[in-house]
């Protein structure tokens, strides 16, 4: 078989292989508006909205942003898709998803398209997108501080078992002055003070949300400085809480390093960046604690060989995903490639971050594509060398990179 052959059966392979996306910004329907759907969502992806002043420098961003979000949307699709030729990874993923679902842009009309949308509901959209994108689970990013969610938690949670929960840290570990009324109207005594007493409460805080949301995980993001010996809040409760308490309810904790938040303020959400991380901290905190699993991705290029070489150290350590940044092709490609080279089929290689449900359709069409392209070179080469790899063997690893099988090992 020649390589070509070769990456059009693995890709097929994998097009049939149901996917676990570990880490969207997705909700059930159980939620409600925190569900975003639909082309002008698409289009005011939060990508796409750092791309717009690229083409149009003479905006300003507070003008931009006190738009009505249709308004955005429309001077998107006009700078991006009319005017231009949508060639980023993000433009092209409207592109992408739009082709999937059947729906003719060729004519670049945007009241077109949402004039197909507008006939589905909700639900049936949520089934639509999972079909197409032959996603089995999407891994939500559920806040404990949110309000909003809050209140579906208290009504019986979510129903929809294509929908898992991931308990989300961030205000916790990188606010944690903020959180302080919400975790006393919550009913844990927590102070400023990080004693006996506020670390008993937040503990409690934690399994009490772990019983409460069924988390896959816990998952925290982190800035490029991160580190655990800097006497911090952040490091204190992370070491006195969160660490025992994933230990306790062998929950494994996702570690995102590497994001600079609010580089160009005035961008809001659009406006934050990269930094390149020590990967000291990752190897320093799998050595410490070698009973609890770290799901480890890394905002930074620079930090990807060392993650992998810092894997090969530590088997609590399982990198995932190419995050935010790196979710272009020819990025993924560089580091799927490096992470089966040096780990074989023990990572997780994409995830979605999916924050609008009609993207499980693109980012998991683009991701499977490059995958499958990395993946067929491995096989061919093996081939080559004597090794044949046959339609079974590759299903199998199929479900094994993509079907979840390394959450629940
Ligand atoms: O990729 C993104 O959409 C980012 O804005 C972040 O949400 C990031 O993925 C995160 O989870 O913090
Ligand atoms: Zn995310």
């Amino acid at each position: 078989m020649d390589l070509n052959t070769m990456r059009r059966q693995v890709a097929r392979v994998l097009e049939q292989t149901p996917t676990v996306d570990i880490h969207t910004h997705l909700y059930s329907a159980a939620f409600g508006d925190l569900l975003l759907w639909g082309i002008d969502e698409l289009l005011t992806y939060h990508y796409l909205v750092a791309e717009v002043f690229r083409y149009r420098p003479d905006l300003e961003y507070i003008d931009f942003r006190a738009r009505p979000k249709a308004r955005q949307a429309e001077l998107i699709w006009d700078e991006i898709f009319v005017k231009n030729t949508p060639v980023s990874e993000a433009a092209r993923g409207v592109v992408t998803t739009l082709q999937l679902l059947g729906i003719d842009a060729r004519e670049k009309q945007l009241d077109q398209i949402r004039a197909v949308l507008a006939h589905f509901s909700t639900t049936d959209y949520i089934d639509r997108v999972f079909e197409l994108s032959n996603v089995s689970c999407a891994v939500m990013t559920n806040d404990p501080f949110d309000p909003a969610e809050q209140a579906v938690w208290n009504a019986g949670g979510n129903p929809d078992g294509r929908f898992k929960a991931a308990l989300r840290l961030d205000r916790l570990l990188n606010g944690f002055p903020d959180c302080l009324a919400q975790l006393n109207t919550q009913g844990f005594a927590a102070t400023t003070e990080i004693d006996q007493n506020t670390t008993t409460a937040i503990s409690d805080f934690l399994k009490t949300w772990v019983e409460r949301i069924q988390p896959v995980y816990m998952a925290v993001s982190l800035p490029p400085d991160f580190r655990m010996d800097d006497g911090s809040q952040r490091a204190r409760l992370i070491a006195d809480c969160v660490l025992p308490v994933a230990r306790q309810c062998r929950l494994p904790l996702a570690l995102m390093i590497g994001v600079k938040r609010g580089v160009n303020p005035e961008l809001g959400e659009v406006g934050d960046s990269v930094g390149k991380a020590d990967i000291a901290v990752v190897e320093a905190l799998a050595r410490a604690y070698p009973r609890v699993r770290f799901l480890v991705t890394m905002l930074s290029r620079e930090n990807q060989h060392e993650l992998c070489v810092a894997a090969r150290k530590f088997k609590n350590l399982l990198p995932f995903g190419c995050w935010w940044f790196l979710n272009t092709a020819s990025i993924v490609r560089e580091i799927t490639a490096e992470r089966f080279e040096l780990l074989g089929l023990t990572v997780i290689p994409q995830h979605s971050d999916a924050r609008v449900l009609d993207q499980l359709i693109y980012k998991w069409a683009h991701a499977r594509e490059v995958i499958a392209g990395v993946l067929a070179e491995r096989y061919f080469s093996l081939t080559q060398a004597g090794w044949p790899v046959t339609e079974a063997d590759m299903q199998r690893d199929a479900r094994r990179i993509l079907g979840g099988e390394l959450l629940t090992e």
